[in-house]
């Protein structure tokens, strides 16, 4: 579909949902539309390398559950990194089951992930209900947002057209919790002067998984990738999703300064800038 030539400014200015305003506001003030997949196993090694590349992202993925030596501690740590340096968390929990067992999953658990993530999504496989359920587990919480998982990258996943339409009506349905969507194009219609707080104009955030610079092909199982210029420019993606290109890096921090000059180079072109 469209993409959105609306600036992150103006996109702050008029969204009402607090965590995309902040998301807006941290890429404005940083310049970067990255988001590091810090997809590491040991929570020494993902507190190292987001001390490191803090500075150069808007938004810290994680995968909770892959983590060996998970305790505690490590999410006070990770909470003062993303103060230290200015970004948000977002858990890739891709929730998947019932509303009543999400609230358990979201809430509960030894992660209790909806105490320090600012973002986290969901599959909306089972029906409205599991945005139900977890909308509910945020209601005493500081702001907290979701994203719907419209499209994936990997080859031969399921994800039809026609659910990813059912995806989008879903989520104009939700503005007080859904900010956006997983996905691989801008799958809603842009936002422009109309935009209003929910429904059918709302500003949906688009992020993108399975993004690389020229010179990766995928993996042996299936993952895909298109480069940050057609991410944005082409597609309409507003944050750039990497993983491996960044963390197998011997100097991941000059790949990440390659990240954030050619995210932020496409989207000024993007908005005629
Ligand atoms: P990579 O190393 O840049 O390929 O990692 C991509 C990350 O994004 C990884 O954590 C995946 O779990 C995640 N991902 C994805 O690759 N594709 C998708 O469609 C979705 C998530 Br949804």
């Amino acid at each position: 579909m469209n993409f959105n030539s609306s600036s992150y400014e103006e996109r702050a200015a008029k969204h009402p949902h607090p965590v995309a305003r902040s998301l807006f506001e941290i890429m404005v003030s940083k310049k970067t539309n990255l988001c590091l997949s810090v997809d590491l196993t040991s929570s020494q090694e993902i507190l190292a390398l987001t001390d490191k590349l803090g500075p150069y992202i808007c938004l810290l993925k994680t995968h909770v559950d892959i983590i060996e030596d998970f305790d505690p501690d490590f999410i006070s740590k990770l909470s003062e990194l993303s103060l230290k340096h200015n970004f948000l968390i977002f858990e890739d929990r891709k929730f998947a089951d019932i509303g009543s067992t999400v609230i358990k999953q979201y809430g509960g658990g030894i992660y209790k992930i909806a105490e320090w993530v600012h973002i986290t999504n969901c599959h909306v496989l089972p029906g409205p209900g599991i945005v139900d359920g977890l909308k509910s587990v945020t209601r005493d919480l500081p702001p907290r947002a979701l994203l719907i998982l419209a499209e994936m990258s990997s080859k031969g996943n399921l994800l039809t057209d026609e659910y990813t339409k059912t995806a989008v009506e879903i989520a104009k349905n939700n503005t007080d919790f859904v900010i956006g969507f997983i996905a691989q194009h801008r799958v809603s219609e842009p936002s422009n002067d109309k935009t209003t707080a929910s429904g059918s104009n709302a500003d949906f955030i688009i992020m993108t998984p399975g993004v690389s610079l020229p010179g990766r092909d995928g993996d042996s199982f299936g993952q895909q990738y298109t480069n940050p210029e057609t991410a944005i420019c082409v597609n309409g993606t507003d944050v750039l999703i990497v993983g491996r290109d960044l963390f197998t890096n011997p100097d991941p921090v000059s790949r990440a300064k390659e990240y954030v000059s050619t995210g932020w180079n496409a989207y000024l072109k993007r908005i005629n800038k």
